[in-house]
């Protein structure tokens, strides 16, 4: 019996995790759901109601977007995302997920939220995201992914979180002052490995098919 993940198409931390599963070649069966639909059999395993969640063959219930990464990559690693010879490297790049994923990511939200709503502080929202993407234009410009000249776990957990702020103003985005945070990007978004992670699939609720996933 394959590993069953409940995932949603756009959501970034579902995209991180089947990011992770992708470049682990970890066959997973995939149940896509929309929110306002979600399977009862997920909720019976996880009633926190979150996606990504990951069923293994032994029961055990993975329902964290970075402990499935980690699942992953701790089964197969075949780019060595996490960077498993350099001592220090898995805490320095946990801590910097850590980081993005609480302060960026709420500044991430009232930056939406104040487009979305035609907010007077969309300005004063975006500076605060600046801070973040300031940083990672900074490692950018030290080396070809965040860590290292090497693709790691930090690069796959934050893309799909860049790629929404890249969407928020896109004129701006297109101009700002982020070259290479734009580069790396790209180089995501156009990889065969996006096109794969992003491909869409009928909804497990309307057709009760998995969808196998990341082996092929
Ligand atoms: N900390 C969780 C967050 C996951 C999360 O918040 N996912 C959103 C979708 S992007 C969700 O499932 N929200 C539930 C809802 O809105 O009902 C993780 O990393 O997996």
């Amino acid at each position: 019996m394959l590993p069953i993940i409940y995932s949603l198409r756009n959501c970034p931390y579902a995209m991180r995790a089947r990011l992770a599963i992708f470049k682990a070649k970890q066959a997973v069966l995939l149940r896509d759901l929309v929110l306002s639909h979600k399977p009862a059999e997920m909720i019976a395993v996880s009633p926190k109601g979150t996606v990504p969640v990951l069923v293994l063959a032994n029961s055990t219930v993975i329902e964290e977007s970075l402990e499935v990464m980690l699942w992953a990559l701790q089964q197969t690693d075949p780019d060595d995302l996490l960077h498993c010879q350099q001592e220090g490297a898995l805490p320095e790049m946990l801590s910097l997920i850590n980081e993005f994923d609480n302060g960026f990511k709420t500044s991430l939200e009232a930056y939406k939220c104040a487009k979305r709503y035609q907010e007077d502080n969309i300005a004063q929202c975006r500076v605060v995201c600046q801070q973040y993407i300031e940083q990672l234009e900074q490692r950018l410009t030290e080396h070809m992914f965040l860590m290292s000249d090497k693709e790691s776990l930090a690069d796959i957990a934050l893309v799909p979180f860049i790629r929404q702020f890249a969407r928020v103003e896109r004129q701006w985005y297109l101009q700002s002052p982020y070259p290479r945070v734009r580069r790396w990007l790209n180089s995501y978004l156009q990889s065969p490995v996006f096109t794969k992670v992003m491909a869409k699939h009928p909804l497990w609720l309307d057709n009760q098919q998995d969808i196998l996933f990341g082996v092929n």
